[in-house]
């Protein structure tokens, strides 16, 4: 089902910082930027030859990336796995009992959809991602 690792996302609390020491420490390239309104972050994508990154920072004390790094400090914060068919995914992972936090997709970056399985699931935190138009 889990086609790909689509990207590793790590939560930062200053992204225009962050982007900078990407670029000029790592000499990777930010090649995208997007305010995701719906989970209240702003993230920048980083490509890789297979993975991408994205780095996450919270708009607002009422985003859950906010009240992750102020617990653990910045980092990473999920892995997100690429599936061709979402609303599959969702049908599959709750009849085979999964915590997930959503039962309906919702809108990520690029055009995409997403959902999440709970951390204490796994350990860590597991986004599901079908890929967008973007
Ligand atoms: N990785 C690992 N563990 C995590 C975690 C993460 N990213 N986020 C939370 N946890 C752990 C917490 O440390 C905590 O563990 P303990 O009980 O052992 O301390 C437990 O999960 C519960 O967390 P909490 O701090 O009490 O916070 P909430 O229950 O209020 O929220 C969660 C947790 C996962 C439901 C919430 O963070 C969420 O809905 N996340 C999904 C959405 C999201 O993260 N969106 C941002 C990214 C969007 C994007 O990339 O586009």
């Amino acid at each position: 089902m889990f086609t790909n690792i689509d990207h590793m996302a790590i939560c930062v609390k200053d992204l225009n910082n962050s982007i900078y020491k990407y670029e000029t420490e790592l000499q990777l390239n930010c090649s995208y930027r997007e305010i995701v309104e719906e989970q209240g972050v702003e993230v920048a994508f980083f490509e890789t030859e297979n993975v991408n990154i994205e780095l996450i920072q919270p708009l607002s004390p009422n985003s859950p990336v906010y009240k992750y790094i102020e617990k653990k400090g910045e980092g990473l914060h999920h892995i997100a796995f690429r599936v061709e068919n979402i609303d599959e995914a969702i049908t599959d992972l709750k009849k085979r009992q999964f915590h997930l936090l959503q039962d309906t997709p919702r809108k990520g970056s690029h055009g995409s959809k997403i959902f999440f399985i709970h951390p204490k699931q796994f350990g860590m935190l597991i986004e599901i991602v079908e890929k967008g138009e973007l």
